[in-house]
C-alpha cells in the first residue's frame, strides 16, 4: 500500500481558532489606536506571532521599543489562551473527524504543520493528539511560513519525501509554504484567496473520499 505523508494546518483547518487569533490581535490593536479589515486579516493567517505584530504596527504607522514589543506580544497570546481555555472536541470543524479517520484506516501518516505555539494544547483538548504520527508546530522552528521548514520537518519525521508530502492550508503564507517544499497543496477556504494551491475545498465536507483515495495513490 502506498503511504504519503498528510500535513494538517492547525488553526482554520483542524479547528475554528483563526476567529479567535483575528479578535485577539484587533482588540490589541484598537487599543494602540490601529484598526484592520477581515481582508488584512488573511496576511496574519499562518503567520507567527512577531510578524504579526509586526504588521500591524506597519498598517499603523506604529513603533514599539523592544520591551513594549513583547509586552503586547505576551498581552495578545494571555487573550487567546483565554478564548482557546474553554475549547472541547465540539469545535473540531466539519469533517475533520472523517477525515482523520478515512486516512487512519488507510494507514497513512498523520502530521501537523502548524505556526502556532499554542498547538499540542489545542490538539489535546480537540483529544485527537494520539492521531498524529509527528508533531510540528512554532516551538520548532525559527523560520514561519511561508519558509516551508515546518512541514519539511513534518516530512523528516516520518521519512517521507516531499512529492509524498499533502498539506492541507487555509493561508496563502502556509500555500506558499507547501509549494516551496515541492508538496501538494490543497487550499481549505476561499479559492479567490488561495489562488496559489493546487486543490481547493471551501471545507472538508466537500472534499470527498475519493479525492483521498485519489491522493493517496497520486
Ligand atoms: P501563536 P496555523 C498560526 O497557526 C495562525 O494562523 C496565526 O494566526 C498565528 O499568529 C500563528 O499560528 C502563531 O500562533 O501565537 O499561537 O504561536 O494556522 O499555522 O496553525
Ligand atoms: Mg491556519
Amino acid at each position: 500500500m502506498k503511504r504519503k505523508c498528510f500535513i494538517f494546518d492547525l488553526d482554520g483547518v483542524i479547528v475554528d481558532t483563526a476567529k479567535y487569533h483575528y479578535q485577539a490581535w484587533r482588540s490589541l490593536a484598537n487599543e494602540l489606536g490601529i484598526d484592520f479589515s477581515v481582508e488584512q486579516n488573511e496576511q496574519l493567517k499562518g503567520v507567527s506571532r512577531i510578524h504579526s505584530l509586526e504588521k500591524i504596527l506597519k498598517w499603523g504607522g506604529r513603533t514599539l521599543n523592544p520591551v513594549e514589543f513583547q509586552n503586547k506580544m505576551n498581552q495578545k497570546n494571555a487573550k487567546y489562551i483565554e478564548y482557546i481555555s474553554d475549547m472541547n472536541t465540539m469545535e473540531l470543524l466539519p469533517d475533520v473527524d472523517r477525515v482523520l479517520k478515512y486516512l487512519t484506516n488507510k494507514e497513512q501518516y498523520i502530521t501537523l504543520g502548524s505556526a502556532s505555539k499554542n498547538a499540542r494544547p489545542i490538539l489535546d483538548k480537540l483529544k485527537i493528539t494520539g492521531l498524529f504520527d509527528a508533531i510540528v508546530d512554532g516551538n520548532d522552528v525559527s523560520e514561519a511560513k511561508p519558509n516551508p521548514d515546518v512541514f519539511l520537518k513534518a516530512a523528516q519525521q516520518t521519512k517521507s519525501k516531499a512529492k509524498n508530502c499533502i498539506v492541507f492550508e487555509d493561508s496563502v503564507a502556509g500555500i506558499q509554504a507547501a509549494k516551496k517544499a515541492g508538496m501538494i497543496s490543497v487550499g481549505i477556504g476561499d479559492q479567490r484567496i488561495l489562488h496559489e494551491a493546487q486543490y481547493n475545498f471551501q471545507n472538508f465536507t466537500f472534499m470527498s473520499n475519493n479525492f483521498l483515495e485519489q491522493l493517496i495513490n497520486k
